[in-house]
C-alpha cells in the first residue's frame, strides 16, 4: 500500500486486516526487492556465524518480523509518524552463508552496500553482533563514523580459540583497525558482566572509546548519559548499534549471552528517544535469539526498539530536508 499524497509505502492498516493476519514483514510494510526509492530500508540478517556460545540469532529476523506486527503507525510520545515522514519498506533478508564465515561477511557487506548505494539508510535486524562489522564496512567506506553502542559487552576482544579474529566479541576492534570507526567518537553504554581478564576493557579505553558501565548509568540517568553520548558523537555521521542483551534478561531472555543487572525496556526506550539530533547513517538491532525466548518477548522488544530507532531516523531525515 502507498500513500496517495506522499507516494510512501504504508503498513497494512490494522483496521482493515487484523494485525495477526497476513504474511509477516517488518512493521507490516510492503516487501520490496530493492532499496531504490527508499529513504530507510529495513532488512534482516539471518546469520549467527560469529556466535561463540549459544547460537540462535540467525532466527532473529523472522521472529522480529512476526512481533513487529504489533507496532502501530504513530509514536505515542513524540507523535512522530515515520511512514509519513519517510519512504520505508522491508527489503527482505540479506544473502548469507551459514557455513563460511568470510563469505557470510562478504555477502552481508554487499547487501548493505547496495542499500547505501540506493541512497537509503540501512536499519538492520540481526543476526549476531559480528554482522555490524560488514555493516560498518558498507556505511563507512569513505570516512570513519561515530558509534553509539548499547550492549552488555564491549565486543572489542582480539582473538578467540587461537588466532580467530572474527567473532561477535570482536567486531568493534576490527572496525577500529580497519579505520571504519572513530574511537574518539564512540561510546558503549550498559557494559557489565564477568570478564575474562581484569584488563579486558583497557584496549578500548586506550583507543579513546568511552566505556560506560551499567553501574554508572544507574548512578546517573538516561538524560545525563545520552547528553554525554550526543556530545561524544557530535555532528558527524554516526552508526547506532543496539544489542538486545543490553536489556535485562528478565525482560529479554532470548539472547545468546545474557547478563543480569541490565536496562529495563523503559530505560532503553528513553535512551533511543534521546538520539534526536544525531546524524544517524545506519543502525541495527542484533542478538535476538528466538530459541531462548519466552512467548516472543525478546523479539517484541527488538521490534519495538527498531520502531523507536525508525522514528528518530525518519524525524532526522525530515528535519534535514527542511533545513
Ligand atoms: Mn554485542
Amino acid at each position: 500500500m502507498t500513500d496517495a499524497q506522499s507516494g510512501h509505502h504504508q503498513p497494512v492498516d490494522g483496521a482493515q486486516v487484523p494485525r495477526y493476519a497476513g504474511v509477516a514483514t517488518f512493521m507490516r510494510l510492503p516487501f520490496v526487492p530493492s532499496a531504490q526509492g527508499l529513504d530507510i530500508a529495513l532488512y534482516g540478517i539471518p546469520w549467527d556465524g560469529g556466535t561463540t556460545n549459544r547460537a540462535g540469532a540467525r532466527h532473529g529476523p523472522r521472529e522480529v518480523r512476526n512481533q513487529s506486527s504489533l507496532m502501530r503507525r504513530v509514536h505515542h510520545v513524540s507523535k512522530i509518524e515515520p511512514f509519513n515522514l519517510a519512504n520505508i519498506a522491508d527489503v527482505g533478508d540479506l544473502s548469507v552463508n551459514p557455513i563460511d564465515l568470510q563469505d557470510g561477511l562478504a555477502r552481508i557487506e554487499a547487501g548493505i552496500a547496495e542499500i547505501v548505494a540506493a541512497g537509503a539508510i540501512p536499519l538492520g535486524i540481526g543476526g549476531d553482533h559480528l554482522t555490524t562489522l560488514p555493516a560498518l564496512r558498507a556505511v563507512a567506506k569513505h570516512r570513519p563514523v561515530g558509534l553509539i553502542h548499547f550492549d552488555a559487552h564491549s565486543d572489542t576482544n582480539d582473538t578467540y580459540f587461537g588466532d580467530n579474529r572474527y567473532t561477535h566479541g570482536t567486531p568493534f576492534r576490527r572496525a577500529i583497525e580497519e579505520g571504519l570507526l572513530d574511537p574518539k567518537r564512540t561510546i558503549q553504554i550498559g557494559i557489565r558482566g564477568s570478564i575474562y581478564d581484569p584488563g579486558e576493557h583497557d584496549w578500548a579505553r586506550a583507543q579513546g572509546i568511552r566505556v560506560l558501565y551499567m553501574e554508572e548509568f544507574v548512578a546517573r540517568s538516561a538524560t545525563d548519559v545520552m547528553a554525554e553520548a550526543r556530545r561524544i558523537v557530535g555532528d558527524g555521521p554516526t552508526y547506532v548499534s543496539f544489542d538486545i542483551d543490553c536489556i535485562d534478561p528478565s525482560m529479554a531472555p532470548g539472547t545468546g549471552t545474557p547478563e543480569i543487572g541490565g536496562f529495563t525496556t523503559r530505560e532503553a526506550q528513553a535512551m533511543v528517544r534521546l538520539l534526536e539530533g544525531v546524524d544517524i547513517v545506519g543502525a541495527d538491532v542484533v542478538e535476538v535469539a528466538p530459541p531462548f525466548d519466552i512467548g516472543g518477548l525478546t523479539a517484541l522488544t527488538g521490534a519495538t526498539m527498531a520502531f523507536e530507532l525508525l522514528c528518530v531516523i525518519a524525524h532526522g531525515l525530515a528535519r534535514s530536508r527542511q533545513a
